[in-house]
Order: structure tokens, then C-alpha cells, then sequence
């Protein structure tokens, strides 16, 4: 049984005998997230007081005002006093800020602000009247308000203010949060509490942490949110709802986050009093057509509909014999007029289907390209199958030509050991943007069918599956905070690299003292590996238990669904392990260009990371190590222990530069991991050595329990699991 409940068991008893006392309240709980601003240290507070030294801001509106309250919190908390508000430039260090429109100053500049686009901005060292001024400006009042927090960022990290000269404008559109958050308060696989929306105090009353949300959001520039459940009920669009949409909406608007809904397919029957939801009836259309002009006259910027159809039970097109360019045109069309756009979501695989499931999106959507709307963003997952550990990149992304294609990642980590585990995400969206598709020869990368650069998309957008909830820390621990922030940085600029984000993370959330960031750093860069070594290596995937997917149960074959069953997915036999996707087999890899086809069916080319995703392998195979497959499997499996073993003992050593309440929480946390790590390795290796009947390697040592103590574990209540609880009885 997993270390955390055994030791539950024996809290339970413990508190028995008396009230526990809550801890004091203590500023680093983690609720700042990377915006602590505290203050800097000695030998930093002269060259950045001097920098400065006044703030000029122009016309003030909602947007420019939460840009000044930012820049003086900021300065304030940095410097430890705030810079005095000036209408004139009087001496060195001014900073100005503003549009040439809200800004005289800005405006006397003539700054190239071509470089900024709509929400970028321009932040350089000027001279105003013979003096030493910054000048952060923008075309628009939210490129201000991101220039503001980047300003911020450069003393947050240490950097010099002197003869900057910057310019950023995001490479993409719509960089937007999907919330997983059911009406009633629980977040589908959210593992940080209840969702932050509270619906049943809302419109009414507007906790303040609704502005900490939007200001988070706009410190990475993300720009909209879809507050509700893919799995959506049809309630969010009554009107009660629309109004505390509308008051959410309100709030983060001066932040540039605009809201989205996700829109169940079968609103029109099921509070709209029709018969049908069929999209080729004008009566349908008609409906959504009113219902999008309601939501526009109470929040006249909706950002428009994510819909998730004809998917794991989910009412579709399809219901009605219609494809899902039929759906989403119908939709498109309702919120065209007001400028809407709608994300369909191409996560979709049939109910009763004997095809390979990771086959399937691409053979429903691939005769669609060229019959969507020009306002659909076709939301693909970054791999074919569903946010595991690693993924080869969905085939969808070289397949599209004609289609604007959104990156769909999950921020929170269903199957990366949610929130204890310390798994960083940054590589691994690093791995996916960068992954080659070949669709126009090679350098066809998803970063770049994304950014819209390789086909020519009017249209782009990249969305996260959020991991906010209502615990303190937003994120279920300091270091899953970490992949939000990765996610709002790579959606500005796809092309920054996992290993500086994270450094700005560290250095921002932490400390900036070198003997806390390089090791602290480096940790994170090899997190998420070591999680793919201790749950299964080689291109293994889907060896999750049963719904919570927490924990192994690689030999599970009891699921409702084949396809939602572990041995569907590794295909473990006397012979070998691993799914043949190449012609002998499924034939997945013919869904790649064929450059790609061509090297993914040969196992010789077959990356080695991939290998059991594409090939049956035999358990003697001898890999490129000299080792056999096994030996090599039973290495990864012991590598992911040792690493966490080791971010263990890199963290034991750095409590002098944290906080006690987050170190504590981390150290925790890791303890937890390691345990799960050996629990992973065990679990598996007890399982696949009945199958491979060989030896551990030398040194490995054998699994600690019987592989029926392994298959016994039942964990009932995994937050975030709709179904919970799943083993109840037992
Ligand atoms: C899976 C989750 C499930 C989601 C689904 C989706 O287990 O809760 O509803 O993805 O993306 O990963 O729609």
C-alpha cells in the first residue's frame, strides 16, 4: 500500500486525543506565486532605486490602472518604498509608462512601437529632458500592462536596468487556461482543491482572489479562460448563470483575460425546450444564434465556446449522423457576428470501435480539413492518446494544412503523479513544440503549425488544462505552480527554452542565490524524465490504475472499455512488449508524413523513446546499450528511483534558502514521490517479470511485495475523480 495511507491510518488515531492547533498564518504559503516581490537585496536596493525613482503614468483607465497599482506593488515590495507618482520628469530614473495615446511622454518619444503589435510592448532606456528615464510602452493598454510585468520580472530576477532595450509581442493569439471545474465545485482531475469560481455567492459577491487570478494570468499573458468542465453542463448557459459569467468576466477584463465557456452539444434540448440538437436544423441554429446574442449583451467581449463532442459519452454531431465541421460550423456561425471563435475539440474517439484508439482523431478529422469556419481553432492534444508521460506528437499536427490547428496541454498532471509529484512540465512541451512533423518538409515543426507561420493561419492559439484550485498555493504545491507559469511563458513565445523558464521560476518563487537555482534548476529539468523512467520507459504508456489514474496497474484488464484498459496498451506476452502501430500492425505510423512513417516503421530508426509505442518487441532485443530490452526496461525503471532519491537529498540541503512552511511541504512531497517511485518500479517490474521470466540484472533488487500485494492496492478517494470512489467495499 502506498506510504501516504498507511500513514494516515495512524494520524487518525493520533488526533483523537486532542484538537490539532492550525499553524500560524505565514506570508509564504505559496498564495504569491511568482509575484512575491520581496524585497531585494542590499546591494540591489541602490541601482534599482536609482532606476527607479519616479513613476509617470498618463490617462488612467481599467487596464492603465491595474499597470500603476502593479508597478507600485511591485516597487514597493521590491525596494521597500514605493517611487513617488510624478506628472513631470524632474530627475533620473523616471519611469514612464502608457500608449502615445494615454501618454504625453510616451508619445513625445516617437517609439517604434511596430515591434509590439496588439499586446506587446517596447520597454528602453530613453533621455527625458536631459535625464536617465525607462519608457515601457505599448499600442494598446494591455501591452502596457504585460510590459509592466516584465519590467518587474527584470528586478524579480536580478538584472541590470541599464540600456534596455526590449521589445516582446506574443507569436500567439489565444493563449488560454481550460478549466476542468464542474458546477458544483469539483475540478475533473484537479488536484488543488475546489475551483476558485465560487457560482453559488457569484454575481454577487467577488472574492478578491478573482483579481489574483487575472493578475497571475496577465504576469505570463495569458488571455482567456474557459471557466467550465469540456464535460459541460448545459446550466452554465442559463441566465442566472450568463450574469456570474458576466461578473467574472468583469473583474478580468482590466487584465486582458477574456472568458469562454465550454458548450454541451445538447443545450438546445436540454434547456431549450427542443427536440433536437441536430446542427442542420435552422431551429438549432436559430437557438444558438440567441443564446450567443445573450451572452454577448451581458459580456460584449466572450471570447466564445470550447466544445468537446461526441467523445467519451459527450453529446456530437454525430448523434445526428452530421460531421463535426457540421457541428462546429453551426456554432461558429452563432458567434461569428460578435467575433467569437469556437474550439473543437479533436479529442474524440468512438464508443465501440476495434480500431487502435490512438488512430482515430486523426481518421475523423483528416477528410475535414478545409470545411471548418474561418473562426474554428481545431484543439488537438499534444499526443494521439491523452496527456500521458510521454507521448509521440499527435499526427493531426502534419495532417491539417487547411485547418488552424491549438495545442491542447494538460497543466495539471493527471498522469504525471498530480500534485505531489515534482514533474516539470516545460521540457516536455519544450519536446512537443519542437518535434518535427515534416508535413512541408522538414523543419515543419508544431511549433510552427501553431504559431500559424507554416501554413499561414489567420488564426492561433495553444490552451492548458488548468491546475488552479482553491488551496491556498493555487496549485496543489509550490512546484506545480511551476508549470502554469511554463505554460503562459511558452504560449507568449513558443521558441523560449524549458531550462530559462524555469530559471525565472526559481529565481522568482524562491531565491536568486546561485547555490539555490542551478541545483534547484537542474532538478526540474530532469523531473519529468524521471517520472517517465519510473512509470514506464521506452515509449510504454496508459499503466495507470483504473479512473484516478494514480498509481500503477499495468496488469489491469477489467476496464469497461478495451481502450481504457493498461494491457490494451502494452501488449505484454511470452515474446515481448509493445504495440505494433507499423504495417503489420495498426498501421498508426502511416498517419505521420512520410519521412517520419518511414522512420517510425523501421525499429532499427525508431527513436528509442518511442520504441514500445510503435513495436512489439522481443524481451531479448538487443538495444543500442548492448543491453537486452528487459535489462534496459529494468534500468529506466531503476534510474527513475535513484533520481528521485536524488532531488530528495539536492532539496534536504537547501533549507537555509526557503521558507520553512514550503520547504517542508516540498520535502514532504518528495518523500511521498519516492515511495511512489518504488511503488511504480515494483509494482511493474513484479507484473512484466511474468511475462519476460528473466532474472533482475545485477545489482536491481527485487521488488519488495508479491505482485498480488500490488494488485490488491485500491485506492477509493483520488481528488479530481469524478467517479470517486472506485473501490468501495474492498
Ligand atoms: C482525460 C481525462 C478526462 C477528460 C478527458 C478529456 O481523464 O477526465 O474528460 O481527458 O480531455 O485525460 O476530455
Amino acid at each position: 500500500m502506498p506510504h501516504r495511507f498507511v500513514r494516515a491510518l495512524a494520524l487518525a488515531s493520533i488526533a483523537c486525543w486532542g484538537a490539532i492547533t492550525a499553524s500560524p498564518a505565514s506570508a509564504e504559503d505559496g498564495y504569491e506565486l511568482w509575484l512575491r516581490y520581496h524585497r531585494v537585496e542590499d546591494q540591489w536596493v541602490g541601482p534599482y532605486r536609482a532606476a527607479a525613482a519616479q513613476i509617470i503614468p498618463g490617462s488612467d483607465s481599467d487596464t492603465l490602472h491595474a499597470a500603476q497599482s502593479e508597478l507600485v506593488r511591485g516597487l514597493s515590495g521590491l525596494l521597500g518604498s514605493p517611487p513617488p507618482i510624478d506628472t513631470d520628469v524632474t530627475h533620473d530614473g523616471a519611469i514612464i509608462f502608457g500608449t502615445p495615446k494615454s501618454s504625453r511622454q510616451v508619445a513625445g518619444l516617437h517609439v517604434d512601437l511596430a515591434p509590439a503589435g496588439a499586446e506587446g510592448y517596447v520597454i528602453r532606456s530613453v533621455t527625458i529632458s536631459g535625464h536617465a528615464a525607462t519608457v515601457i510602452a505599448a499600442n494598446q493598454d494591455i501591452g502596457v500592462l504585460y510590459g509592466v510585468f516584465h519590467f518587474l520580472r527584470l528586478i524579480q530576477t536580478r538584472q541590470t536596468l541599464d540600456h534596455l532595450d526590449i521589445s516582446s509581442a506574443p507569436r500567439i493569439q489565444h493563449r488560454i487556461l481550460n478549466h476542468w471545474d464542474n458546477l458544483n465545485g469539483l475540478v475533473e482531475r484537479g488536484y488543488a482543491g475546489s475551483s476558485i469560481w465560487d457560482w453559488f455567492t457569484l454575481p454577487d459577491y467577488l472574492d478578491p482572489r478573482y483579481t489574483d487570478y487575472a493578475r497571475a494570468c496577465a504576469s505570463i499573458g495569458i488571455n482567456g479562460t474557459v471557466l467550465v468542465n469540456v464535460n459541460a453542463s448545459a446550466i452554465v448557459l442559463t441566465p442566472p448563470y450568463i450574469e456570474k459569467v458576466a461578473a467574472l468576466a468583469k473583474v478580468f477584463r482590466p487584465y486582458g483575460v477574456r472568458v469562454y465557456l465550454s458548450a454541451r452539444f445538447s443545450s438546445p434540448v436540454e434547456i431549450g425546450g427542443l427536440k433536437t440538437a441536430d446542427p442542420l436544423d435552422p431551429a438549432v441554429a436559430s437557438w444558438w444564434r440567441a443564446k450567443a446574442d445573450e451572452i454577448y449583451r451581458a459580456i460584449p467581449d466572450f471570447g466564445g465556446f470550447l466544445v468537446k463532442a461526441n467523445s467519451e459519452g459527450q453529446p456530437g454531431p454525430q448523434d445526428y449522423h452530421r460531421t463535426h465541421a457540421d457541428g462546429a460550423n453551426m456554432l461558429a456561425d452563432a458567434v461569428a457576428p460578435h467575433g467569437g471563435i469556437i474550439m473543437w475539440r479533436a479529442f474524440v474517439y468512438a464508443e465501440h470501435n476495434e480500431e487502435d484508439r490512438v488512430k482515430e482523431a486523426y481518421d475523423q478529422f483528416k477528410p475535414l480539413d478545409g470545411k471548418f469556419r474561418s473562426n474554428i481553432l481545431l484543439q488537438v492534444k499534444n499526443g494521439p492518446l491523452d496527456f500521458q508521460p510521454r507521448e509521440p506528437i499527435h499526427p493531426l499536427f502534419g495532417a491539417m494544412p487547411k485547418t488552424p490547428l491549438m495545442l491542447e496541454v494538460q497543466i495539471t498532471k493527471e498522469y504525471l503523479g498530480q500534485n505531489t509529484a515534482l514533474a516539470y512540465l516545460g521540457t516536455m512541451w519544450e519536446e512537443t513544440l519542437s518535434a518535427d512533423t515534416y508535413a512541408a518538409g522538414a523543419g515543419s515543426t508544431v511549433r510552427k503549425v501553431i504559431d500559424g507561420s507554416l501554413q499561414g493561419s489567420a488564426l492561433t492559439g495553444i490552451a492548458g488544462v488548468a491546475n488552479v484550485g482553491a488551496d491556498r498555493d493555487w496549485s496543489g504545491s509550490s512546484f506545480a505552480q511551476s508549470n502554469w507559469y511554463a505554460f503562459g511563458r511558452l504560449a507568449w513565445d513558443p521558441a523560449l527554452s524549458a531550462q530559462a523558464i524555469a530559471e525565472e521560476w526559481v529565481r522568482m518563487t524562491f531565491s536568486n542565490d546561485p547555490a539555490f537555482v542551478e541545483p534547484v534548476v537542474a532538478m526540474m529539468m530532469g523531473s519529468r524524465e524521471s517520472v517517465v523512467d519510473y512509470t514506464g520507459a521506452l515509449g510504454l504508456a496508459h499503466l495507470m490504475a483504473e479512473g484516478h489514474h494514480y498509481g500503477p496497474a499495468p496488469w489491469d484488464a477489467r476496464e469497461k472499455r478495451p481502450e481504457w484498459r493498461p494491457v490494451y496498451y502494452h501488449r505484454a506476452d511470452a515474446q515481448g512488449i509493445g504495440f505494433d502501430r507499423t504495417t503489420t500492425g495498426s498501421n498508426a505510423v502511416s498517419q505521420y508524413a512520410p519521412p517520419v512513417a518511414a522512420m517510425l516503421q523501421d525499429i532499427k530508426t525508431t527513436p528509442e523513446k518511442y520504441l514500445l509505442w510503435f513495436h512489439h518487441v522481443p524481451w531479448d532485443y538487443p538495444m543500442p546499450s548492448g543491453k537486452t530490452l528487459w535489462t534496459e526496461l529494468v534500468a529506466h525503471y531503476d534510474q527513475g528511483v535513484r533520481d528521485v532519491q536524488q532531488m530528495r537529498k539536492t532539496w534536504a540541503g537547501l533549507s537555509s534558502y526557503v521558507d520553512p512552511q514550503r520547504f517542508t511541504q516540498v520535502s514532504a512531497f518528495l518523500e511521498e514521490q519516492e515511495h511512489d517511485a518504488k511503488w511504480w518500479r515494483d509494482a511493474s517490474i513484479a507484473y512484466f517479470q511474468t511475462f519476460s521470466k528473466q532474472a533482475l540484472p545485477e545489482g536491481s533488487p527485487p521488488p519488495e511485495h508479491s505482485l498480488q500485494y500490488y494488485e490488491s492496492i485500491c485506492i477509493p478517494y483520488v481528488p479530481g475523480d469524478p467517479e470517486a470512489p472506485r473501490c468501495s467495499g474492498k
